[in-house]
């Protein structure tokens, strides 16, 4: 499993010192606002929330790998994903608190609605890279999932039509070894999830999901060979859930404490912190003003979605009928 060990070797790879506090920066921006999210969910300010703690090495680190112009499809798991392309903090907090302010247009930013029916964004951008293809637009599309998404046909279907049509994707499984409270070994008795890219015929890699800078490297190459032709490529980034599914769920009925309490010890912004400190790039100071600017940042975003006008009921119908039938009009 690919893991990147000193810090050395990225200079030599075209990754500059700005590059490294960006990564840096998104990745306490991302923890920032699920911590933040944690917090207003008890407070009842937020509805129920899919935490996204120890996964931001995965969703900072590939993404930077892309251009504004290419797109990313989110699960739940991304669902402030959109914050590395500048959305606001306060539709993404829309979105979880049910208000329609949340429904962001995909067009405005290149990222999809945030996919609750599991895998069903993996045919999505699938057909959104073949169409890209089919236009000579030389744009990719990231698709992220769960370890438990591959276990549903449209993980099969999406990867499989990608592949036969070498359409510009990248697919990005977060193997986090739950699927609430499935394990991995009830969910595939494959190896690896990498390893299922070779029934599709592509490359499948495999990297530790903890380690920005893995996935970052991993998810260049495979976005440069989508972009010049070379097809799909299907990314296993692996770690071990660290928080429970979601607000609403107590992992303690079923998860491994002794193997949560290793991994948050590892936990990824720390991890990338520690080494940014070592090689004199990141200072205790610029660590601590990036921290201050992103609590900032969610703390205008709450008072920003809470300050939004309750949203007309009218709109529930608006798009779904251009006859309304006659027990929905009113008299
Ligand atoms: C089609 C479908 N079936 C079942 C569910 C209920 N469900 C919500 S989350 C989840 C587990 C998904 O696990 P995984 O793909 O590993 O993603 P993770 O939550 O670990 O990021 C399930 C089964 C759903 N949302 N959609
Ligand atoms: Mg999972």
């Amino acid at each position: 499993m690919a893991s990147t060990g000193s810090l050395s070797r990225f200079a030599g790879e075209g990754i500059a010192e700005r590059d490294l506090l960006e990564l840096y920066r998104r990745m306490v921006l991302l923890r920032t606002y699920d911590e933040r999210s944690v917090v207003y969910h008890r407070q009842g300010r937020i509805g129920t929330y899919a935490i996204f703690w120890n996964h931001e090495a995965i969703q900072a680190g590939a993404t930077y790998a892309l251009r504004p112009e290419d797109w990313i499809f989110p699960s739940y798991r991304e669902s402030a994903i959109g914050l590395v392309r500048g959305m606001p903090v306060e539709t993404i907090l829309n979105w979880w608190r049910g208000h329609p302010d949340g429904w962001w247009s995909p067009a405005d930013w290149n990222v999809a609605s945030i996919a609750v029916p599991i895998a069903s964004q993996i045919p999505h951008a699938a057909g959104l890279a073949w169409g890209k293809k089919l236009r000579g637009l030389p744009e990719v599309a990231m698709c992220f999932f769960g370890d438990g998404a591959t276990s549903e046909g449209e993980f099969h279907e999406g990867v499989n039509l990608a592949a036969v049509m070498n359409a510009p994707a990248v697919f990005v499984c977060n193997n986090n070894q739950w699927a609430i409270s499935t394990p991995l070994e009830a969910q595939t008795r494959a190896e690896t999830i990498a390893d299922k890219a070779v029934g599709y015929g592509i490359p499948g890699v495999r990297v530790d999901g903890l380690d920005v800078l893995a996935v970052y490297t991993a998810a260049r190459e495979a976005v440069e060979r989508a972009r010049s032709g070379g097809g799909p490529t299907l990314i296993e980034c692996v770690h071990y859930r660290a928080a429970p599914h979601a607000t609403a769920d107590d992992p303690r009925a079923y998860i491994d404490a002794a193997r949560v309490e290793e991994e948050r010890a590892n936990e990824c912004v720390g991890r990338f912190e520690r080494v940014l400190e070592e090689a004199g790039i990141l200072t205790p100071e610029h660590a601590a003003s990036v921290k201050t600017e992103c609590e900032e940042l969610m703390r205008a975003g709450i008072a920003a979605a809470e300050a939004t006008p309750p949203a007309d009921p009218e709109l529930l119908f608006r798009n779904a009928y251009v006859d309304p039938p006659g027990n929905m009009r009113r008299g």
